[in-house]
Parts: structure tokens; sequence; C-alpha cells
């Protein structure tokens, strides 16, 4: 342990046998064979082939995003491999009405809304990435850990005061837990019974410290009774529980529940989700996991790999063969290949980092402003632009 609390590298991290946890909810077994007695949710083949192509665009997302950074075509990124299942699988359940606030891991729910492409520009710098995916209705991605939550609960009162049919998930992690503002939210959903779904991705870290270290309470789900609501664990690696537990919420969520109604008359409740998962990459591009964790640390988690455990249920239930795999897999290559080829057309104005902070811009910043345009029309605006 250092100075910090973060664990040495081999230190206990989350549980090294994911599945012996058996609190935790499932439909797929390690093999993505439904488990005896699992229900399995009620979708036609078509939306289950659905479910597994935004995995396999997330998945292929993900590895290129890496890649671009690494060869300096994007700034950062916070890789998501591991936690496909919950992300794909949780927003699947909602309607697309549905609110989602994230916070910047999730990547798969922005895949399912089909906004990759409005999407990608934010990692490489243009705040087009933002405004665009506001559209889809997905708030912008957020890295002041838990500053969203409150946001999201407000959103969900707004919906709930005006009879709007519309839940709001909102992502964070188990680190998230940790922060004022996280008990500030659920306080407030529990009292105003306000239609929002906690959705905690508890990926065994936030960053170098372990859950363990995070929390003295037995699961983050627990959480959830001190405001008088339910918490409920599901795999996270698993994308069919993930919708069925997220769906169950949602109508739950959705039924009503009014900001004059009495709370703690058993009307219905905003929920917590925790998503028991493994992030199986860094925690960004600037991270390096062997700091904190031993490499072999991730081998027991890889067997529920999400998106090989939606394959596996697939080819068992007779949905897909290798056929429809390889097209898949071919029209997500094809899905990314021109999120990136669109993301790398756009030619960024230098001044646009002065938009949007301030209606009114301060003298200071007015100054830098008109000086950078001074030298813009000195050099040109190429010679801001990346070197390709
Ligand atoms: C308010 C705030 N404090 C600290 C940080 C620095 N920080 C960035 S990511 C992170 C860990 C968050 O962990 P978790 O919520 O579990 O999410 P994960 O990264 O594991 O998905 C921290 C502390 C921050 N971004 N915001």
């Amino acid at each position: 342990m250092d100075e910090n609390g973060a664990a040495d590298a081999g230190s206990p991290g989350p549980a090294a046998d994911p599945l012996a946890d058996e609190d935790v909810f499932r439909v797929l077994d390690a093999d993505g064979r439904p488990l005896p007695d699992a229900t399995i949710p009620d979708l036609s083949d078509e939306r289950f082939r659905a479910i597994y192509r935004d995995l396999v665009v997330t998945r292929r997302f993900d590895e290129r995003a890496v890649s671009l950074q690494r060869q300096g075509r994007i700034g950062t990124y916070a890789p998501c491999a591991g936690q496909e299942g919950s992300a794909v699988g949780s927003t699947h359940a909602l309607a697309d009405r549905d609110l989602i606030s994230y916070q910047y891991r999730e990547h798969g729910a922005v895949v399912v809304r089909d906004l990759l492409t409005e999407y990608l520009p934010y990692w490489m710098g243009h705040e087009s990435g933002t405004e665009a995916i506001a559209g889809g209705n997905v708030f912008p991605l957020n890295i002041g850990i838990a500053a969203h939550l409150p946001h999201a609960v407000g959103a969900a009162w707004a919906f709930d005061y005006r009879d709007d049919d519309r839940v709001v998930a909102v992502h964070f992690g188990d680190g998230a837990t940790s922060e004022g503002d996280f008990h500030e939210a659920m306080n407030f959903a529990g009292v105003f019974d306000t239609p929002t779904l906690f959705c905690c991705h508890n990926n065994g870290w936030a960053i170098s410290i372990p859950e363990a270290r995070q929390t003295a309470s037995d699961t983050f789900a627990a959480k959830a009774t001190a405001y008088g609501f339910d918490g409920v664990r599901v795999d996270g690696m698993d994308p069919l529980a993930s919708y069925a537990v997220t769906l169950e919420a949602a109508e739950q969520a959705r039924e009503g529940g009014s900001a004059d109604e009495p709370a703690g008359d058993g009307a219905t409740r905003p929920a917590l989700i925790e998503f028991v998962e493994y992030r199986f990459g860094a925690h960004t591009t600037a991270d390096d996991p062997t700091a904190y964790r031993d490499a072999d640390d991730v081998d027991p988690w890889r067997v529920l790999d999400p998106v090989d455990r939606m394959e596996g249920f697939l080819r068992e239930t007779g949905r897909i063969d290798d056929e429809g795999v390889a097209s898949i897999r071919e029209e997500a290559d094809a899905i990314v290949a021109d999120a990136i080829d669109f993301a790398e057309s756009i030619a960024p104005d230098p001044a646009d980092m002065f938009d949007d902070a301030y209606a009114d811009l301060p003298p200071e910043v007015r100054r830098q402003r008109d000086e950078l345009l001074a030298a813009v029309d000195e050099h040109g605006a190429e010679s801001f632009r990346r070197e390709e």
C-alpha cells in the first residue's frame, strides 16, 4: 500500500473467482449458455443479434481508440473492454426517449444510440462531439467524478414533474460512490421518487484503488437501503442479465411517483444497479495497471468476456452461425472505420477553445483569444493543426 492508500502490485483486488458470488444475478453461464431456471428476456432474434452487434462495435471501437491514441491521433482515452455487457445490455432495455448520463467509460451506451460517429470527435478534442449526442438523449460525458449525478436526478425529477414518461439512467464507477454528490443525489432521488436508475459500474478499481479500499459496505448495491430504495447486484459482463435487471428497474421507475407524492408510501422508487464487472485494460491510456495489479489478476475475469458470452448464447440457441458472426464483425469494422474517417475529416478552428464556457468572455480571456486570432492571421490556421 502506498501513502495514498493505493494497493501495491499483487495486493488483493476484486474476487479471484467472479462466479463464486451467489447474490449476483445472471442469465448466462461463462460460455453463454442459459443457466438452469434462468428466464431469457423476451426479445426477437433480430434484437438479440443487435445486442451482439453493438457489443462487437463497442469492442472494435475500443481497440481502435487505444491504437489511435498510441499513434498520437487522439489525446487520451478511457478503455472499456470487459464492461461492454452492462452499457450495451442496459441501454437496450431503455426507450429511445430515456435519458442517459454517463461517466466516461460507458461507450457502449453511445453505440446503442447509434451516435459513435457524432461522439468520437470529442476524444479528438472537438466540442461538437459532446453537442451532437444530446440529440440522442445522451448528456455529455463527465470527467468530474459523480458531479453528473445531481444533474441526472434533477432531469429525472423534471420528467416526473411534467408527467413526461421518461427515466434517466446515470452511469458511474464504484469510486464515485465515495463522493458527496453520490449521496446527495441518492437521497434526493429517494425522498422525491425521481425516476432515476443509478447504474454503478463496479469494475473492481478506481484507478489504483481496489474496491475493498473504496467502501466498508458489503456491496455497493447495499447503499440504496440507506436511501429507502432497492439495490440489486447483477453480472455486468452478462449482457442479458444487465438487460433484464435494467428493464425491471426502468418499468418500476416509469410507473409513476410524483414530486408531491409523500415519500415512503411504497410508490415507485428509483433503483441502484451494481454491475459487477472488471476493467480488462488500463484506467486510461495514461495509466499502467501493472503498477497496482498483477497482469494475471485479469485472467479469471476474461473467462466472462461479454462479447464472447453473447456470441456463445447466439450460437448455442441457433441464432447465429459462422457466417453471421463474420458479417457482424465486418459491419462493426466498417462502422468504426467510418466514424474515424469522419472525425479525422474535421478541420478545427483553433479559436473554438474559447467558445461554450462564457456567454461574455472576461477581459483576460478575450485578450488571449485576440492574441491567438492575430497569430492565426499571421501564420495561417494550418500552423495550429496537428501534423499528419
Ligand atoms: C471530483 C474528481 N476527483 C478526482 C478525479 C480524478 N479521477 C479520475 S478517474 C478517477 C477514478 C474513478 O473511479 P470510478 O468512479 O470507479 O470509475 P472507473 O474509472 O473505474 O470507471 C479519479 C479519482 C476526478 N476526475 N474528479
